[in-house]
């Protein structure tokens, strides 16, 4: 069956970043590596097994920000698109970075019904996906997937004459980047929507530590797969030559920091080979692979405040374990 041009354009990423992404996904784990901390970027976790894989830990009963997100969105709906479209009359082009499989997006779409939509991201499997679901969904919405990667500059299409501006960046993703660099972000975000716009965030908010350790230890080991995936990828995408097995998932959180760190520790001394380069290491040292920030809510406003931002709103689920902030221009 022919497919509409709408669903051509749903289905072709607006740029095809892969051959530039393939350098830098080189670069900078022979740069991580090198470190005396070794550390590798989280946004490299996102190939088409660790998209999948993150997805089996949205529906583990130990990962509540998905639930609790979704829970939050459902229940105040109205009000998020409400404010969402309250800016002025005329159509809204919804950005949202770090779409993902869309399964919030489809809620405020539905709700919102803006006229055009830009999911971004740095898994082409993901976009690909979402975007023809949406698509299906939505037949008469303009889609416009960006590849890329949200922490350079991006060209987004649709920005002049499209009506209001609204990012969307929910699942807490902002809390993967250190505060600087959110707050950043957030800046960049602000000049991107104007003085009309609006940003809607979703972060994850500081509880019990106990919770947080259960959330990122899932009993079935989807986390260990989810992390361990990476040190795979390495060896598939840069020839590697990583033994997984001698690598454990570890995962804690530093309450100094207000942040989860994911690491992998070597379980014994060792030589790992990458892209021509050999990297030694000692039993028990690690590679840190991912931070995820939890805030306060007066902690995120304001940092959303530093980047020019008010913020105007927050919902919260029942149990108040995640926050959804609404964002307007100072
Ligand atoms: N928004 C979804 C998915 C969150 S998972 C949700 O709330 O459930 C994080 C998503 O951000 C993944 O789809 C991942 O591929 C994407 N991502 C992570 N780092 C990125 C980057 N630097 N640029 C673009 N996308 C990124
Ligand atoms: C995408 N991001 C917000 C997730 C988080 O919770 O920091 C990634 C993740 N890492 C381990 N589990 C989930």
């Amino acid at each position: 069956m022919a497919r509409s041009p709408r669903r051509q354009r749903a289905a072709r990423l607006v740029l095809d970043a892969s051959r530039l992404a393939a350098e830098s996904f080189r670069e900078d784990v022979i740069a991580g590596l090198s470190l005396p901390q070794k550390a590798l970027p989280p946004k490299y976790f996102y190939d088409a097994i660790g998209s999948r894989l993150f997805e089996a830990i949205c529906r583990l009963k130990e990962y509540y920000p998905t639930r609790s997100e979704l829970a939050l969105t459902r229940t105040h709906l109205g009000a998020i698109a409400r404010f969402a479209g309250k800016r002025g009359p005329g159509a809204v082009t919804l950005i949202e970075y770090g779409s993902g499989q869309g399964m919030k997006s489809r809620l405020l779409i539905a709700a919102l019904r803006p006229s055009a939509y830009v999911p971004v991201d740095i898994s082409a499997h993901a976009l690909r996906h979402a975007a023809l679901k949406l698509q299906r969904v939505f037949p008469w919405l303009d889609i416009r997937p960006v590849h890329g990667d949200f922490s350079q500059p991006l060209k987004i299409p649709l920005l002049k004459g499209h009506g209001r501006r609204v990012v969307y960046f929910p699942g807490s993703t902002i809390g993967n980047l250190t505060p600087e660099e959110a707050q950043a972000f957030l800046r960049m975000t602000r000049g991107q929507v104007g003085a009309r716009g609006a940003m809607l965030v979703g972060v994850d908010l500081k509880k019990d530590a106990n919770a947080l350790h259960a959330a990122y230890n899932d009993a079935k080991g989807v986390t260990a797969a989810f992390n361990l995936n990476l040190l795979a990828r390495i060896n598939r995408e840069l020839r590697g030559d990583f033994d997984l097995r001698r690598f454990r998932h570890y995962a804690f959180y530093n309450a100094t920091l207000g942040r989860i760190e994911m690491h992998l520790v070597s379980l014994v001394p060792q030589n790992v080979n990458v892209g021509g380069y050999r990297f030694a290491f000692e039993a028990g040292e690690s590679i840190h692979t991912e931070n995820s920030y939890k805030y306060s809510i007066e902690g995120f406003r304001a940092l959303a405040g530093r980047a020019g931002f008010s913020g105007a709103k927050v919902w919260l689920d029942r149990k108040r374990m995640f926050s959804l902030h609404g964002l307007a221009a100072n």
